[in-house]
């Protein structure tokens, strides 16, 4: 029997062949709308109507070519009781889940924004390469659930790219909420996380699952050890530095254009 499409992609990654094809499918999962807007802009993206996706969902997910690379964007949307941004680690799995099955990129990219330490050498507008990722608000204190809990691991690793754009790199730290509490701060500082966000850690999980290579931008609208108030810090730069950010992932898409994943 000719091997199926998804037998033949998981021998492809296992025997290290994926990695050395050139990247044609890029896969971004965005959180918010502001954040993918100029993105889909910028690539020239348009809207499918007709979704992949399971009927009813709030998903949204713009396609269309940008140079050699076929390039889809996909948003969990907006709630459909509260009609706001679907952010956070449920929605954020739930739609890598639902996007690798139906799209099969070659690589992840999950660009957004996030709090930044300013202790730890973060400053508004940054955009950092994430080299590791970490949960900070799922303790579980029995051992090796504790482990489990923090979720650690480490992502795709990109020296070519970071080198080549001179990308800041450093580790985040993902969790349900905007704010921080004590035990979260605590939980942060131990995975030694510059920057903060509500899905990073999500994506990189479900795209270990499938052994898709995972690039997380994370641009900061924030300094959670800052004077300002987080939520009206976020709000006041969200734009300007969602226009950093589109610049910064849009040099990534270029450096990306022509190469394999083993490139990058
Ligand atoms: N803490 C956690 N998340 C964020 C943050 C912060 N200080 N600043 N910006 C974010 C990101 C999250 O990933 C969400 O998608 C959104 O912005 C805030 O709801």
């Amino acid at each position: 029997m000719a091997p199926s499409h998804d037998d033949k992609a998981v021998s492809e990654v296992r025997d290290g062949s994926a990695a050395k094809r050139p990247i044609s499918n890029i896969l971004f999962v965005i959180a918010m709308q502001t954040e993918a807007s100029p993105l889909v802009e910028k690539f020239q993206l348009t809207e499918q109507p007709d979704s992949v996706f399971p009927e009813g969902v709030s998903w949204v997910r713009y396609s269309g070519k940008y140079n050699d690379l076929n390039i889809d964007i996909v948003c969990p949307g907006k709630d459909k009781t509260l009609g706001v941004d679907c952010v956070g680690t449920v929605s954020a799995a739930l739609l890598t889940y639902a996007s690798i099955q139906a799209l099969r990129p070659d690589l992840i990219i999950n660009a957004g924004t996030a709090g930044g330490f300013k202790a730890k050498g973060a400053s508004i507008g940054d955009v950092f390469l994430v080299s590791d990722v970490a949960f900070h608000d799922r303790r579980i204190p029995i051992p090796v659930f504790d482990l489990y809990g923090v979720g650690a691991r480490e992502m795709y690793s990109t020296p070519n790219l970071a080198k080549e754009l001179s990308l800041k790199v450093c580790k985040l730290s993902t969790g349900d909420s905007l704010d921080m509490t004590p035990e979260d701060e605590a939980s942060i500082l131990a995975n030694n996380a510059t920057v903060k966000d509500m899905e990073g850690a999500a994506v990189a999980y479900v795209a270990d699952l499938f052994k898709v290579p995972a690039i997380l931008l994370k641009a900061v609208t924030d300094l959670i050890d800052g004077e300002k108030p987080t939520a009206e810090e976020f709000l006041q730069n969200l734009a300007s530095v969602t226009s950093a950010l589109d610049q910064t992932t849009t040099q990534v898409v270029d450096f990306i254009s022509g190469k394999c994943c083993a490139d990058l």
